[in-house]
C-alpha cells in the first residue's frame, strides 16, 4: 500500500516544517508527503523546498501559480498521485487541527473500508478552543447539510479523510463541482452515493494555533449554498435520469427521422429505402450530439465531440437494431399475439437497453 500524505497551504510558514516533522516521525519510511502550495506570499513553499534535501524522495512540492481554493489544491494533488500509482491518499490540514497522532489508526482501518473520515461528531471526537459560536455554527452547518443530502455521514465538513483510489474512482474527480470548503462535503457525499465503504473514527480538533485562518464568513455562506447545487449535481447522475434522457434524445431521433422521411419520401417521391438509410444516419448523429451534450454530460466533461465515439454510437444503435428485429422475431415465432405490434414494442425496449447499457459503459464511459 503505498500511502501519499497531501497538506495544501497557503500562508503556513509557522506550521509547516512542523507537520512535516511530526507526520514522518509517526509514519513508517515508505509514506510519503505532498504539499500543495498556492504561492504562499509569506514563503511556504521555500522552507517546503529546503526541507526536501533532508528528505528526498519521501517529501514533494506541487506548487501552483496563485490562490485558487481547497478544493482546486486537492483536486491537483489527487491527480498528481493517481499518475503516480499511489494507492491511498491523506487529506490534511498544516495547522495541526489535524493531529497526526491518528495517522496509524487510519491506515489500520483503510485496510477494510475506502473511506476512513476523521469525525468529531461521534462519540469520542470533538473540538476544543472553539467559540460556543464558532460550534454552534459547525454543528449546524453540518446538521443542515445532513438533512438537505440526507447523507448519514456524521462529519461530512471536516478535511481529515484518507481515500482508496478505488473510491476517488467511483467518485469522479471530474464531476467535483465546489472550489472551496464545500468540497469536503461534496466528496463524501459522493463516495456515499456511490456505495464506498466508509468508516468514521474520532478526532479531537483543537483550533489552529499558529499562522491565519482563512475561513471567512463569505466562503462559509459559500459553502452553504453549494450544497443545494451539490445534491442536484449529483442526482443527476443516476442510472435511472440518465435512461429517462437517453429515452427523450431517442425519442427526438425517431421524430426528425419521421419528419425527413415524410419530406424526402412522400414530398419528393424519392425511393423508400436510401431515404430510410438517410435519415437513420441524421437521427443517430442527432442523437449522438445530444447524448454526449445531456444525456451523458456529467460522463462526458471536459471532453469534445469525437469521430471515433461516434461510430461507437452508430455500430452501438445499430446492434440495438439487430436485437430489436430478432426479439421481435422470436416472439413472434414463440407467441401467438392479437397485433405483431406488441411485439416490435418489446423489440425495441429491449434495443433500446442494450444501446443505453453500451452508451453508458463504453461509449460514452465516464474517464
Ligand atoms: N493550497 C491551498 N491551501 C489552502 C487554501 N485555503 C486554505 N488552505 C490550507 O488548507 C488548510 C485548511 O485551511 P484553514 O485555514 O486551516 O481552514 P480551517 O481549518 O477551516 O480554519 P482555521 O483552522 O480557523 O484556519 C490549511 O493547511 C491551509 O493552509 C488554498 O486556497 N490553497
Ligand atoms: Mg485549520
Amino acid at each position: 500500500m503505498k500511502l501519499l500524505i497531501t497538506i495544501p497551504t497557503y500562508n503556513e510558514k509557522e506550521n509547516v516544517e512542523a507537520i512535516i516533522t511530526s507526520v514522518f516521525n509517526i509514519v513508517s519510511s515508505d509514506v510519503e508527503i505532498l504539499i500543495i502550495d498556492d504561492n504562499s506570499p509569506d514563503g511556504t513553499a521555500a522552507i517546503v523546498e529546503n526541507l526536501i534535501e533532508r528528505y528526498t524522495n519521501r517529501l514533494h512540492i506541487l506548487k501552483r501559480p496563485g490562490k485558487q481554493g481547497l478544493a482546486q489544491a486537492y483536486l491537483a494533488a489527487f491527480e498528481w498521485g493517481l499518475n503516480r500509482g499511489y494507492d491511498v491518499f491523506l487529506e490534511m490540514d498544516a495547522d495541526f487541527s489535524h493531529n497526526p497522532a491518528y495517522i496509524p489508526v487510519m491506515i489500520e482501518k483503510i485496510k477494510t473500508n475506502e473511506v476512513v473520515i476523521g469525525s468529531r461528531n461521534i462519540k469520542g471526537g470533538g473540538v476544543e478552543g472553539w467559540s460556543m459560536l464558532r460550534n454552534l455554527i459547525s454543528k449546524g452547518g453540518s446538521l443542515y447539510s445532513r438533512t438537505i443530502l440526507s447523507c448519514p455521514i456524521k462529519d461530512l465538513t471536516g478535511g481529515f479523510n484518507m481515500w482508496q483510489k478505488s473510491a476517488l474512482e467511483k467518485i469522479g474527480l471530474s464531476g467535483i463541482i465546489s472550489k472551496g470548503y464545500s468540497f469536503q462535503i461534496e466528496m463524501k457525499y459522493k463516495a456515499f452515493l456511490s456505495k464506498c465503504s466508509i468508516v468514521e473514527i474520532p478526532i479531537i480538533f483543537p483550533d489552529r494555533k499558529q499562522g491565519k485562518s482563512k475561513m471567512s464568513k463569505k466562503i462559509f455562506i459559500e459553502a452553504l449554498l453549494n450544497i443545494i447545487k451539490i445534491r442536484k449535481n449529483a442526482k443527476k447522475e443516476t442510472a435511472f435520469s440518465q435512461f429517462i434522457k437517453f429515452f427523450i434524445t431517442g425519442g427526438l431521433g425517431t421524430i426528425t427521422n419521421l419528419i425527413i422521411f415524410f419530406f424526402l419520401a412522400d414530398l419528393l417521391n424519392k425511393p423508400e429505402i436510401p431515404v430510410s438509410i438517410i435519415c437513420f444516419i441524421i437521427a443517430v448523429t442527432q442523437n449522438y450530439i445530444l447524448n454526449h451534450l445531456w444525456s451523458f454530460k456529467t460522463n462526458t466533461i471536459g471532453e469534445k465531440l469525437s469521430i471515433k465515439k461516434y461510430f461507437m454510437f452508430v455500430s452501438s444503435s445499430l446492434l440495438g437494431l439487430a436485437v430489436n428485429i430478432t426479439v421481435m422475431k422470436l416472439i413472434l415465432i414463440n407467441f401467438t399475439l392479437p397485433y405483431k405490434f406488441f411485439a416490435q414494442a418489446i423489440g425495441i425496449a429491449a434495443g433500446m437497453i442494450i444501446n443505453f447499457i453500451l452508451s453508458k459503459y463504453i461509449v460514452f464511459k465516464k474517464k
